[in-house]
């Protein structure tokens, strides 16, 4: 891979016109798009997650970071959806309630999609009423939560005590993922898999759906 380290810096400082320019670069240049997020794009949000917490970055370097980087992204999501085949399963999925974070969440469905998944993003700051809406409506195999605070992971097990009240928990398989999930907590929520990033989340999806094909 060529040093793209111009593209780290510009999502770092924010600048979404230069991180979309150098994004369209290294597309031309036939760097592989999974390396360029793993290797450059990521670790450019972790480094804004780093100034964040040593208070030299406030809310507004992180909104502009977080808007560099999905500049970037959505000229990666393409190239990565088209690298699916068959359609491998269908998953809904979303960043749970009173959480705005969605850039991870973002990338997983990319992955998803790029697994092959029909993949039905309801987006932010989504109420248990929606997920559940979304299973009877859409029929997936799988339910992804993504959650990136400590304050809105609860959210997630309040999402699935929810779907279990509503009867709608045991015909999926669900998926949790985000910065403070762990594996402990995923089980200890009744979660059927937790994913550390999004490429093992897409290959956990196609093991989740599998499972629930065969069920
Ligand atoms: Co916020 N924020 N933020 N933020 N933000 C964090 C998460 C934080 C860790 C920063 C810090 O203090 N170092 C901190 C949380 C602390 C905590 O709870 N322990 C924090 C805070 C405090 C806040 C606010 C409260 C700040 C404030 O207002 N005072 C506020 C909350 C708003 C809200 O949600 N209600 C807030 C707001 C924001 C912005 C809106 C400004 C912006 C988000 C923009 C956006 O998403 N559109 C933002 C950003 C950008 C960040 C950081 C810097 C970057 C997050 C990110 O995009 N990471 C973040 C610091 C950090 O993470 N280092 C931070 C890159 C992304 C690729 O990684 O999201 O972890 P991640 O996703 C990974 C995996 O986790 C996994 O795969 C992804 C790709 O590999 N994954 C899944 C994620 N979801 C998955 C689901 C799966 C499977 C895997 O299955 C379904």
């Amino acid at each position: 891979m060529q040093d793209w380290s111009k593209l780290y810096d510009a999502i770092v400082d924010g600048d979404d016109k230069t991180s979309a320019k150098l994004t369209k670069e290294a597309i031309e240049a036939g760097e592989d798009p999974s390396t360029l997020i793993s290797e450059t794009m990521v670790p450019a949000m972790a480094e804004v997650g780093r100034l964040f917490e040593i208070e030299e970055y406030f809310v507004p370097e992180l909104l502009l970071a977080g808007r560099a980087m999905k500049a970037g992204l959505e000229l990666l999501r393409p190239i990565l959806a088209a690298s699916g085949v068959e359609p491998t399963g269908r998953i809904v999925i979303g960043t749970v309630k009173g959480d705005l974070h969605d850039i991870g969440k973002n990338l997983v469905v990319s992955m998803m999609e790029g697994a092959g998944f029909e993949v039905i993003d309801l987006g932010i700051d989504v109420p248990p009423e929606t997920f559940i809406e979304a299973v009877r409506d859409k029929k997936p195999q799988i339910v992804g939560m993504s959650a990136l605070l400590t304050v809105t992971m609860p959210a997630i097990k309040t999402t699935i005590e929810a779907m279990v009240a509503a009867g709608v928990r045991d015909g999926v398989k669900i998926m949790v993922g985000g910065a403070p999930v762990t594996e402990e907590y995923a089980r200890e929520v009744g979660a059927d898999a937790f994913g550390e990033n999004a490429s093992v989340a897409a290959t956990i999806a196609k093991r989740l759906c599998a499972e629930a094909k065969a069920a």
